[in-house]
């Protein structure tokens, strides 16, 4: 039979059979590369446990990476919420490797900036995203606690996947918009035995028949060690028209002479922090 994938823990996973019912199950073989979201065929071993025979073929994969390893973050989305506030400060940094993970896989990224009802703290947050407005991404603006609702427009008909430092208001957010997650939280809790009800664990929530929202745990950091060079150049959208440009063809954008990037950041077309941020990402 198959199910979806709607949490994952380090190697175990929740399974949600058609008729809703949840399976706690282990992925065949030891090499684990079940994400949530994933489509799965199972075997049923009892009432509540299966083993997952293989991954259905996937529309996409978010994941981030160091050196040594790929920690998957949620397959099949077709749009990755970006959730910045007011307050606690955000990483513009992991914002935009966020957007560069999003552009890497063709996955329609928005940008939540919550909480603004901190109306004293607004105008900072406003201006550290200015820039990606600047891009053509889309900011909405809300508030978590009372107006989550302004979100549901834009998550409609979409699986979408909702990423951010810890603090930012992700959990708010599911928890105003799906009446019934505390206790499916539970459930999943209890399916996992993990003992406690804190979300260490990406979990995929049903909006509608056809609308899904994956919480994922709160991110630090977001590795793109499993890019190379050629994939960060386009991940940042605005370094497209100028690629291939250059005078040598493995131009690292650096000192070589006759650079259509270094060219593009000094006539301003080119932002000179985000010029920064690919050399730090690209090494
Ligand atoms: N003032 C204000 N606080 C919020 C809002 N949304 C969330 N918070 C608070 O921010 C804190 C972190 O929220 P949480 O949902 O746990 O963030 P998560 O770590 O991203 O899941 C909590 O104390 C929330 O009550 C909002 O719209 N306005
Ligand atoms: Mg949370
Ligand atoms: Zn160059």
């Amino acid at each position: 039979m198959d199910g979806r994938v709607v949490a994952a823990h380090g190697r175990q996973y929740v399974v949600e059979l058609a008729d809703g019912i949840l399976l706690s199950c282990f992925p065949r073989g030891k090499r684990s590369e079940v994400a949530c979201g994933d489509r799965v065929d199972i075997q049923r071993t009892s009432d509540d446990q299966g083993v997952i025979e293989a991954i259905l073929p996937r529309t996409s994969l978010l994941y981030r990476s160091n050196d040594v390893r790929q920690k998957h973050i949620a397959a099949n989305v077709d749009q990755i919420v970006i959730v910045v506030a007011s307050e606690p400060a955000f990483s513009d940094e992991l914002v935009t490797r966020a957007l560069l993970a999003a552009e890497s896989e063709e996955i329609e990224p928005l940008i939540v900036l919550n909480k603004c009802d901190l109306a004293d703290k607004l105008p900072a947050a406003r201006d550290q995203l200015a820039v990606f407005a600047g891009l053509g991404y889309r900011i909405v603006e809300l508030s978590a606690r009372d107006h989550a609702e302004d979100l549901r427009p834009h998550l409609q008909g979409r699986i979408s996947v909702l990423v951010g430092q810890s603090g930012m208001g992700k959990s708010t957010l599911v928890n105003a918009l799906v009446p019934e997650a505390q206790a499916k939280t539970r459930e999943i809790s209890l399916a996992l035995d993990s003992g406690k009800h804190t979300t260490t664990h990406a979990t995929l929530y049903h909006l509608d028949a056809d609308s899904h929202l994956i919480d994922s745990p709160g991110l630090q950091e977001f590795g793109l060690g499993h890019l190379d060079r050629q994939e960060i150049e386009h991940a940042f959208r605005e370094f497209r028209p100028f690629l291939g440009q250059c005078r040598f063809r493995d131009c690292r954008h650096d000192r070589e002479p006759d650079c259509a990037l270094v060219a593009a950041v000094e006539a301003g077309q080119i932002d000179a922090r985000r010029f920064a941020l690919y050399h730090r990402i690209a090494g």
